[in-house]
């Protein structure tokens, strides 16, 4: 079965891992920059966990898997890049210690080592097609933060997603459900 039905199958999960009160402030403009500056300097401990965890997955990754792993591996770097200057022209400390969702979602890619690779993958969509939905549904975003809005839904994520659902193990309601938990969480962090 292929990975997008998930979303059907689990529309609770998936509605709280892409429909978080943290993405309609940013979409009208009531989150506190705090908040968000916050949010940003986790996501980026979250960015750095992400490529060596999928770093690892690219070594073991069936071959028809490893160009998609190995084009989102430099993405993620490049990435890091932008976090380091977006910090810098906020002010931001980007070495700020990791907060318990961050360590949480950190912990869930480490066990995510012991997961056959189409497992991983189909984790690994779940994390990157979340994250698509809910920038997507902040569009077009407040102004002050529309930048940030449509830095995460350009069309070159859009088809990097679909790339990794072509790849993707079975449709593993269980690693589904993990992942959109641990999105939820990340969502609420700098709410709370
Ligand atoms: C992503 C992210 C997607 N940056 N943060 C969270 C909490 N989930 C998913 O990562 P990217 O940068 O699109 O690979």
């Amino acid at each position: 079965m292929p990975v997008a039905e998930l979303l059907t199958r689990h529309p609770d999960a998936w509605r709280r891992a892409t429909r978080a009160p943290f993405l309609d402030a940013v979409r009208d403009g009531t989150l506190p920059a705090g908040a968000f500056d916050t949010w940003l300097v986790q996501d980026a401990h979250f960015v750095a966990d992400l490529l060596r965890f999928q770093a690892r997955l690219l070594a073991r990754a069936p071959r028809p898997a490893s160009a998609v792993l190995a084009a989102g591996c430099v993405a993620l770097v490049e990435e890091l890049a932008w976090f380091s200057s977006v910090a810098a022209g906020r002010g931001l400390d980007l070495a700020a210690p990791r907060l318990p969702a961050t360590v949480a979602y950190a912990q869930l890619l480490d066990r995510l080592d012991a997961a056959d690779a189409g497992t991983a993958l189909t984790a690994l969509w779940t994390i990157e097609r979340t994250y698509l939905d809910a920038w997507s549904a902040a569009l077009p975003g407040a102004p002050g933060y529309r930048e940030f809005v449509e830095h995460w839904t350009v069309p070159g994520f859009a088809a990097y997603v679909a790339g990794l659902a072509a790849v993707a193990g079975d449709a593993d309601d269980a690693v589904f459900l993990e992942v959109t938990a641990a999105e939820e969480a990340f969502w609420g962090m700098a709410l709370s």
